[in-house]
């Protein structure tokens, strides 16, 4: 069955050791609650770094999770059947699956691998299909939000749209000291 991320993993351009979880902050954009950091462990290399959620993200919502030390700004969502990752769910997406399953493109692994097995195989053909069918909400035609808001309808209840970021209105901003981090962040790996 899909559904959307619960964790992510993270490469590094050096050992994870010194990052804490308060390097990280998150917010939402879309009608969701927001996710929450619940934790973050090594991955399986010492340059990964795996970031935890407290619950999935909900199908049609996205979340932005900050690395504050570099200012850097990770934008993930989960739309059932897009494929192609642009996120719009078209009938493109049903012609960069078939192009998968023939092997002509590569995707990522949670772009195809839809009925999360951990693997993409013919199988995940059955899910796309069922998606198409709207055995989980109709999703045809539907969009993620933009990764940048640019107004406070896009972003969850209690937040409000600062500068294209979805702001929490009440609590003072985090601030770290990024001073003695040695490492940058690369590229997310893989959301899982
Ligand atoms: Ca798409």
């Amino acid at each position: 069955m899909p559904f959307g991320w619960n964790s992510i993993i993270l490469k590094f351009s050096g050992s994870v050791e010194g990052i804490s979880i308060g390097n990280f902050s998150i917010s939402g954009v879309g009608n969701d609650e927001p996710i929450e950091i619940s934790g973050i462990t090594r991955g399986s290399s010492q340059n990964d770094l795996v970031v935890i959620f407290n619950r999935q993200i909900n199908p049609g919502n996205r979340a932005i999770l900050k690395y504050i030390p570099e200012n850097k700004e990770i934008c993930i969502g989960y739309l059932p059947g897009d494929v192609n990752g642009d996120g719009v769910r078209s009938p493109n997406d049903m012609l960069a699956f078939i192009d998968a399953l023939n092997g002509q493109k590569e995707f990522p692994i949670y772009s195809t691998d839809i009925d999360r097995s951990g693997i993409f195989t013919s199988a995940d053909n059955l899910a796309f299909i069922d998606i198409g069918n709207g055995i989980y909400g109709d999703w045809n035609g539907k969009s993620l939000p933009p990764c940048k808001c640019t107004d406070d309808l896009q972003c969850s209840s209690g937040y409000v749209c600062n500068e294209g970021t979805c702001t929490e209105l009440s609590g003072s901003p985090i601030f770290i000291d990024g001073e003695g981090l040695l490492v940058n962040l690369i590229r997310i790996l893989k959301v899982i």
